[in-house]
Parts: C-alpha cells; structure tokens; sequence
C-alpha cells in the first residue's frame, strides 16, 4: 500500500493533541500537559518535518545502502540488519535544535516551537557501529553522510535534508540504526522503517526514512547541513549583524535543560495548600547533575530529587511540593545543571536561526485566598 501524505484529520485521529503549525511540511508539537510522562506515548511526539513526508511501499521494500569511505559496501534489508546484528534499546530524548524559539527576542527565523518540541522515547535497532564495522572504514572516513528520499516543497530535485555524524559519534555506543519505538514498529511519522537515533545531539541527526549512508573524508555538506543551518555561531553574534557563516559550527550537543508538566501556564493554587511541581530535566554529552527550583522570581532554589530515568540519554523526573503563603501572582522556575556546571540560563543566549533555547522556563499562575 503506497503511504500517500498523513491527512489532516488522520493526523488529528492519531496525535489528537497536537497542535500543527504546517501542513505541507508536517511539523507539529505537543501541549505541555501531554508531556508529564517517563516515556513519552507515540501520539504524543511532535513531529518536525522539513519537506513532503516521502511516499513508501511496504517496509520489506526498504533497503539500506553503506557506501563512501568504506572497504565493503553493502545493501541491507530491514530483515538481514535485524538477523545480522544485535538488537538494542535506548532510551533517549529527542529533541529539536529550535525547541523554545518563539522565546527568542527579536524573532528569528524559522518554526516558531513553544516548550513541546521534544519528548523522551524507547528507541530499538542496530548499532550503527556494528553495520559501519561491517563495511570496513577507510582510514580517511571522518564523517557520516545520512540520505533519505524526502524533498523539498515546491523543489521535487531536492532533499528535504542530509545529514550526518562525525566518525566518533556514529562510532558511539548509544547511536543506533532503529526500527522501533516505544516497542512498536517505528511508526511513518517518525522515519520507519529506519531512523537514525544519536541521542545528546540535536533532532536534526537524528535522520528519517534512512536509506544511504555515504561514509565520507569530509564534514558532510547535505541539504541543512551547510551556512548556518543547524549551527550556532562560535562567538556571540548580535542581532542585525552581518552574518559570516565560517562563525557557525555544527550543533553537535544539546544543552542542559528542564521542563516542567505541571502546573501549567495559568494554574490557580490555593492559598495556604501546597502546590504540586514536576517535570523532567536532561543534558546532551555532559550528565545531567541536579536540578533546583524557585518559586520567588529566582531569589532563592532549592534542591529537588531527580528520579533515576532510564540510562544515560533518558529524560529524569522530578517531583515536588512548594508553599504557597500569599495569595497574588506566583511564578514557579526550574533549573537545570550538567556536571560540568553548566546551568540553564535566566535569560535565552540569541543567536541568529533561534537555537538551543535551553532558558529557564517560567510557569505563571496564581494563587487565591
Ligand atoms: N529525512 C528527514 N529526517 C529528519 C527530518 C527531515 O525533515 N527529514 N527532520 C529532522 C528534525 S529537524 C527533527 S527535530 C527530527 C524530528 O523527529 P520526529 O518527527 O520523529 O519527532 O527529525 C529529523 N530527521
Ligand atoms: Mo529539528
């Protein structure tokens, strides 16, 4: 059965809580209330889509090509990469490069995400070390080149997106080749039959529809791979400046972050009971250290435990109960650290395209006598 583009009213039938931005090319996000999960439910993900989702035949069409810098080029079959290589699962948040770029000021360009683009799932498949050991690097393979069939709107001669890894990260125990999420086949929507899953980096890595991989002795220069696509610049850039995109490098990590699922924006607390916070806090390459919150405007945090979480790239939960002891306006806020000490900041750090918002995020209620 062809797979025609998801309708809109499908769409609402599968993921009935998202809110979808575009159509043409699918993109899509969550409200915060449908986050307060470990594991985030499939019909709660957003969805990022940069050109026309792709037209695909059954998934025992899909083949996969390994070429570029390597000794033995192959083609696998879902089936013989499922048959010739362990299986694994991760568990790793997902999140994209232009989560929170509405906070931005001035605006920039580019999908106006609130706080949703980003969910915690089970991830399943290869590794991509395993299938590139197969073929046999050359010495010279320093990056990975990833090609799926999606193209542009209006621009049929060209890919939607191509990227890619550094060797060292697709090397990487954690990144995998997956056909599965949250224990499901891995649904159309998010790349089935195979995706890319580089859990830390930004969702951009993270390909869809996977059909080649190109092993190549340079930074790969895909679709959105070049300019300052996906890329922050290597020193500040004010706004208006003229932009030289030799200061942009590669997002390659996601900063720490916390977001917190309840209260949501608006809550009404009474005076005098305690007001019930949680939500979930992750980093990129650095572990995630501790996260504090505030419920006076960031005069004072406290220390909240963060729950276990599943592995190294999972999201952790945190819960807890705060005084509320004067009726008025409250604002509760979440920071994150790594360990290495970098912490969420109070105000968003600009940069040109609007990404890696990872600011402390500010819930606004009130409460009531
Ligand atoms: N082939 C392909 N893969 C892609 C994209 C795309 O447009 N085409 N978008 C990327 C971006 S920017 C993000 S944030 C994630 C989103 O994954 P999801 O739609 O499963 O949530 O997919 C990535 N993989
Ligand atoms: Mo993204």
């Amino acid at each position: 059965m062809p797979h025609r583009l998801v309708e809109l009213p499908l769409l609402r039938r599968l993921k009935p809580g998202l809110h979808v931005y575009e159509e043409e090319a699918l993109n899509a996000e969550p409200a915060l209330a449908l986050l307060d999960e470990p594991i985030t439910p499939v019909d709660s993900f957003f969805i990022r889509n940069n050109g026309h989702l792709p037209e695909i035949d059954e998934d025992s069409d899909w083949t996969l090509t390994i070429d570029g810098e390597v000794e033995r080029p192959a083609v696998w079959s879902v089936e013989g990469l499922r048959q010739r290589f362990e299986t694994v699962t991760v568990t790793a948040v997902l999140e994209c490069a232009g989560n929170g770029r509405s906070q931005f000021s001035p605006a920039t360009d580019g999908l106006q995400w609130r706080l949703g683009a980003v969910g915690c799932a089970r991830w399943t498949g290869v590794r991509l070390a395993d299938v590139l050991e197969h073929a046999g690097p050359r010495p010279g393979a320093v990056y990975t080149a990833h090609h799926a069939p999606d193209r542009q709107i209006g621009k049929p001669e060209k890919a939607a997106l191509s990227r890619g890894l550094p060797m060292a990260k697709a090397v990487a125990p954690e990144t995998l080749i997956a056909f599965a999420m949250n224990g499901e086949p891995l649904p159309r929507l998010h790349g089935g039959p195979l995706r890319i899953v580089a859990p830390g980096y930004p969702g951009s890595a993270w390909q869809k529809w996977l059909d080649r991989i190109t092993l190549r002795d340079v930074e790969h220069d895909g679709e959105k791979m070049r300019g300052t696509d996906y890329r922050m610049p290597i020193r500040p850039v004010r706004p208006g400046e003229p932009l030289d995109p030799a200061n942009f490098a590669v997002i390659t990590d996601m900063p720490v972050k916390s977001l917190l699922t309840a209260p949501l924006d608006g809550f009404v607390a009474k005076q005098g009971e305690r007001l019930k916070v949680a939500g979930f806090a992750w980093s990129g390459a650095v572990p995630l250290e501790s996260v504090a919150i505030s419920s006076d405007g960031g005069e004072s945090w406290s220390e909240v435990d963060l729950q276990a979480g599943e592995g190294r790239f999972a999201w952790r939960r945190f819960e807890a109960e705060i005084a509320t002891e004067q009726a008025g306006p409250f604002v509760v806020m979440a920071r994150a650290r790594d360990a290495e000490g970098n912490i969420q900041p109070l105000e968003p750090l600009w940069n040109p395209r609007g990404y890696c918002n990872n600011q402390v995020q500010r819930v606004r209620g009130s409460v009531v006598a």
